[in-house]
């Protein structure tokens, strides 16, 4: 079946209609960042840089790392960007733009991708300079109300608990990601479980001029427990993109492993002194990790 032009959109130059960018663009190994700012950081690391491509919030450079083909782009903030950045990323190396087929199973290609992004703690004991990469993500956020996700038992267990700890009107959907992935790209790092807000700051439990609808929400994420067959469960640390990643990938059949350089600590209040030092140090340690 073709898919129709209004539903898979082609630029006139055969670029996807968002990232811009052609099937032959695409590396196996993604890496992933929020801020367009960072790619240049990440990409000056690079033997070379072939491919410089910039739409809206998404820029992409598309080079060689130690003599592996590697892609490093822009994602922007939040689970909304992550639906599009996905959807298009699968589209490039799944769907066959002439025929606007979906391609076979047997051809498909499984992505590697990498989200080198920056979160707050949520516990005294993971400090402000820890990185961390997310096992579990939590979505707060309502992209899921829109794909049939298959969650685990073991999932829907901790999201049924969330949604009654923290009083929430809605359940969270759960992912576990890849855990392969997170244990070569994430050597070395904590491990944690991610909590994506729909939002940077009432979402994130931050006052300033408003009030939440829940005093205690921060206690209430900090304090978040469930004991199950593979132990004890809590939230570590928030931001908000990586629940979009983990189900999607799920959903679409690619490797995805969020990391998470901790800029800043809610329990304790503090907030790194030299952030971009610690962004570097995790692009490092990971681009390191990946050859
Ligand atoms: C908020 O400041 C942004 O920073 C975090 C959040 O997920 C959100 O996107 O990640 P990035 O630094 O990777 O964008």
């Amino acid at each position: 079946m073709s898919i129709l032009s209004s539903e898979l959109i082609l630029n006139p130059d055969g670029s996807i209609y968002h990232l811009n960018l052609l099937p032959d663009h695409i590396s196996d190994t993604i890496l992933t960042v929020g801020d367009p700012a960072r790619v240049a950081q990440v990409s000056r690391h690079f033997d070379s840089v072939e491919v410089e491509i910039s739409h809206r919030e998404f820029v992409t450079h598309v080079g060689y790392y130690k003599g592996q083909r590697m892609m490093v782009m822009s994602t922007g903030m939040g689970t909304d960007n992550i639906d599009i950045v996905m959807n298009e990323l699968d589209a490039l190396v799944n769907i066959d733009f002439v025929s606007r087929t979906v391609r076979p199973e047997e051809e498909r290609i499984k992505l590697r991708i990498i989200r080198l992004g920056t979160s707050g703690s949520l516990q005294p004991d993971i400090p402000v300079g820890a990185m961390l990469a997310t096992e579990h993500a939590v979505g707060l956020d309502s992209l899921m109300q829109f794909y049939p996700l298959m969650e685990t038992g073991l999932e829907t267990e901790i999201a049924t608990a969330l949604q009654q700890q923290l009083q929430l009107p809605f359940a969270p959907y759960v992912v576990r990601g890849s855990d392969l992935l997170r244990e070569q790209a994430g050597q070395g790092m904590l491990v944690g479980n991610t909590l994506t807000c729909p939002g940077f700051y009432g979402p994130q439990g931050r006052v300033l001029r408003l009030d939440l609808r829940q005093a205690d929400y921060i206690a209430r994420l900090q304090s978040f427990a469930h004991l199950n067959a593979e132990g004890k469960f809590r939230l570590t640390n928030f931001e908000m993109e990586t629940a979009g990643y983990y189900s999607l990938g799920r959903m679409l059949g690619h490797e995805v492993v969020s990391l998470n350089a901790i800029l800043a600590n809610r329990a304790t209040g503090e907030f790194a002194e030299n952030p971009a030092a610690l962004v570097d140090e995790m692009i490092e340690r990971t681009l390191q990790r990946l050859v």
